[in-house]
């Protein structure tokens, strides 16, 4: 098999796994670190109405367990963890940098030393097996006290405060860090706004006004930072990050067919933003439609248009499916998105269709669409796994799942010509699930041994598709 690999894709092409730091560092009280929302996102039910916006939980409440706080322990493991990862021949590794290691309120003038510090030591450690680091900027964090006293991303303040950040991680990390992400999946704020911008929404208040304000504060954030980036080092190059995955139309009645067609929009127009330079008509429609208006401060056409991003980088767990007919459009869902079911595919135990061919197609959209090189930074199974008694851990489906999409990734790298600059897994190594908060939903090659309530050891373990 490994030949069929090697004449697709090229010597420099970044196979490697994701991870982010709050679904995996824990180690949340040490280091000065400060709090951020997604530290308190609880696990059980209030997590999905914390997250969608729709509850506010500010304070600690002993009443419920935060997984993120613990999560699997990366702060001291990363050492094994990365020799790990060099053993299954990585050639880059996908983390986030914790905002609040570095300003542990964002607001203050001065970075935390320590935070800096942790983040070099682990890019050392990855260069050491030559791993080339792949940064995500803003994984799903905002600094606790930022949202408490300005709204988090609502605010325009949040600007500031975000390039204050990636001018001393660009400045500090030059030579070490050249591959960087903006915004992870720019596009979860429709879905999960507490969670990917720090909002909640006040009563009565227009949600979607709300929103865009937050989503527009984010875009030119993106725009500033990819030409930070460009001005401090040349070598940098940056991407943007979207959650995609085709939407089907549920037949080929016409109306079903306009509904994908729509569906597909609200995840493109993100990209197409930070890919082509500005904001697409039916996107300007799409807010008027829902008496919202983009914030635009004067310069802020021009700060779009003149900093596009040098690829775009996706993550793809499944395909969706669209119906005019709202019952059957929320029949299912996969990471967050409602879909129409599909009959034609199998689910994983979380209920998301398994589509190796949508993953092609997904490809040759965004390749179409944009024309820039493009960087699979997240796809993987979430399953249960079961420890056996000799301690192996035989997670075949998984082997499976992941088989299937490179090869359609193949396709699309030999048949279709698409540009692909690397393959990062998600979840590497076992880590909390962003959706759930439970770490049962393991995706690694990796075992932790940690249950969701974060008992265990935090041994890690090979499973059979670590090999
Ligand atoms: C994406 C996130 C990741 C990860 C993944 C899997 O939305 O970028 O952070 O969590 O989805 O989702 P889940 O953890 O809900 O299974």
């Amino acid at each position: 098999m490994k030949g069929e690999y090697k004449m697709a894709f090229k010597k420099d092409f970044l196979w490697g796994g994701a991870t982010a730091a709050n679904q995996c560092e824990g180690g949340s009280n040490e280091g000065k670190r400060g709090l951020a929302n997604v530290d308190l996102m609880p696990l059980g039910k209030e997590r999905y109405l914390v997250g969608t916006g729709k509850k506010k939980m500010y304070e600690f409440n002993e009443n419920y367990f935060y997984p993120a706080l613990t999560a699997v322990d990366f702060y001291h493991h990363y050492k094994e963890d990365i020799a790990l990862f060099a053993e299954m021949g990585f050639k880059t590794f996908r983390l986030s940098i914790a905002w609040t290691r570095i300003f542990p309120n964002g607001d203050e003038q001065t970075p935390n030393e320590e935070g800096l510090k942790f983040y070099e030591d682990v890019f050392k450690e990855c260069h050491k097996y030559g791993i080339e680091p792949l940064v995500t900027l803003n994984h799903f964090d905002c600094p606790m006290h930022l949202v408490k006293t300005i709204g988090g991303w609502r605010s325009r303040e949040m600007i500031t405060h975000f390039l204050k950040l990636c001018k001393v991680l660009f400045n500090r990390y030059k030579g070490l860090v050249k591959y960087w992400l903006t915004f992870n999946e720019i596009n979860m704020i429709l879905h999960f706004p507490f969670v990917a911008a720090g909002i909640y929404f006040e009563e009565n208040e227009n949600n979607t006004q709300a929103t865009i304000t937050a989503v527009h504060h984010q875009l030119v954030a993106s725009a500033l930072v990819t030409k930070m980036a460009h001005e401090i080092n040349q070598e940098n190059q940056i991407g943007c990050m979207v959650a995609a995955g085709s939407y089907y139309p549920e037949t080929c009645k016409p109306e079903d067919y306009w509904k994908a067609i729509c569906d597909n929009r609200e995840v493109y127009m993100f990209t197409d933003v930070q890919a082509r330079g500005y904001y697409p008509n039916y996107a300007i429609k799409w807010i008027e439609k829902r008496n919202a208006i983009i914030p635009f401060a004067k310069e802020d056409k021009e700060i779009l248009k003149n900093n596009t991003v040098d690829f775009v980088s996706f993550s793809y767990y499944s395909s969706r499916v669209s119906s005019s007919d709202e019952d059957k459009g929320n029949q299912s869902e996969s990471n967050i998105f409602s879909s129409a079911i599909n009959p034609y595919l199998k689910t994983s135990q979380w209920g998301w269709a398994i589509d190796p061919l949508g993953f092609r197609s997904t490809i040759n959209e965004l390749y179409d669409r944009y024309q820039k090189p493009l960087f699979v930074v997240e796809n993987g199974l979430g399953a249960k796994d079961t420890v056996a008694e000799d301690g192996s851990i035989h997670d075949e489906y998984r082997i499976e799942y992941l088989r299937e999409h490179i090869r359609s990734m193949k396709a699309a790298v030999e048949e279709d010509g698409v540009e692909i600059m690397g393959y990062t897994t998600w979840g590497c190594i076992d880590l909390i699930s962003n959706g759930t908060g439970e770490v049962a939903k393991r995706y690694g090659f990796i075992y932790v041994d940690r249950d969701n309530l974060g008992n265990g050891s935090y041994q890690r373990k090979k499973k059979d598709s670590f090999y």
